[in-house]
């Protein structure tokens, strides 16, 4: 990041009203949006969040509202001024320092908007999120965060269906497998890359925790998103994707290692794989 652009993290400011729970759970597709332009799109933008609320529902000498009062409670212990991935979450911000940190990256950055889509764009569906992160995240909302494991910190959410995603994430940078099994419920998990959408079906014992964050899904709602097999990614499938599942041809490397390869998430590169592969072929 640019010097002028050394506030790293997400700063907070209100610009939507909201239910706490979809607060809380849309924050935490950003925090994954926001590792991803960390460690790997690298493009420094600033990244805010916010909700609406009276200033009288904050405070405990007025009409505070509980459910509220915990969000901030929630946003403090697990993100002000911590660190995820090694690096500062979010800060609270006022709308005034936002606005000057967005016009700190117009200036650094005059060709530039400070997001990817149309100025006038207002569908959310098509906001720059990793299309991974919002297919599987959007319309859920937050349930709890669940128990710490080592340096492992992770959060469920649950959409009105009853379906379960987990958001996986570690406060330091390096990448390992945690055991998760304590906690995570009975059934069949995949881990998802919040970029690729690329998965691994998983012991619950060897969850892979990454810096770019990881999304645990049960397996009956995996997605195969159209991009899968185009390895090169120049837009279309075909003989030097093929080439790479060759190149890739057997185990997988161990967790938290990523499989290039495996578009069927068994840990291995084989048969299935370039059935997988020829299935989406053009
Ligand atoms: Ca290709
Ligand atoms: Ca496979």
């Amino acid at each position: 990041m640019g010097s002028s652009l050394s506030v790293d993290g997400v700063h907070f400011n209100i610009y939507q009203e909201m239910r706490v729970s979809m607060v809380k759970a849309r924050f935490l597709m950003e925090l994954l949006n926001w590792l991803d332009d960390v460690y790997i799109a690298d493009t420094g933008r600033i990244w805010s969040s916010g909700w609406g609320s009276h200033s009288h529902e904050l405070d405990p000498a007025e009409s505070a509202v509980p459910e509220w009062t915990e969000a901030l409670s929630w946003f403090n212990n697990n993100f002000i001024d911590e660190t995820i991935s090694g690096k500062q979450a979010a800060t609270w911000s006022s709308m005034i320092e936002s606005a000057n940190l967005y016009k700190d990256w117009e200036t650094a950055n005059p060709s530039a908007i400070p997001f990817t889509y149309s100025e006038k764009e207002t569908n959310e569906e098509t906001y720059p999120y990793l299309l991974p992160v919002w297919k599987y995240l959007t319309l859920f909302d937050y349930v709890t965060e669940m128990p710490e494991v080592g340096d492992t910190r992770w959060h469920k959410v649950e959409n009105e269906d009853g379906d379960l995603r987990y958001v996986v994430y570690a406060t330091t940078d390096w990448e390992y497998i945690a055991d998760l099994s304590d906690d995570l419920p009975a059934g069949t998990w995949a881990a998802i890359e919040p970029r690729s959408g690329y998965f691994r079906i998983l012991d619950p014992t060897e969850i892979p925790v990454r810096n770019v964050g990881t999304i645990l899904v049960p397996s009956e709602d995996l997605i195969s998103f159209d991009w899968f097999g185009d390895f090169n990614e120049d837009g279309s499938i075909n003989v030097p994707d093929l080439l790479r599942i060759i190149e890739n041809w057997g185990n997988c490397p161990d967790l938290p290692d990523i499989c290039e390869g495996d578009l069927n998430g068994d840990a291995e590169v084989n048969v299935s794989d370039i059935l997988e592969l020829i299935s989406n072929w053009g």
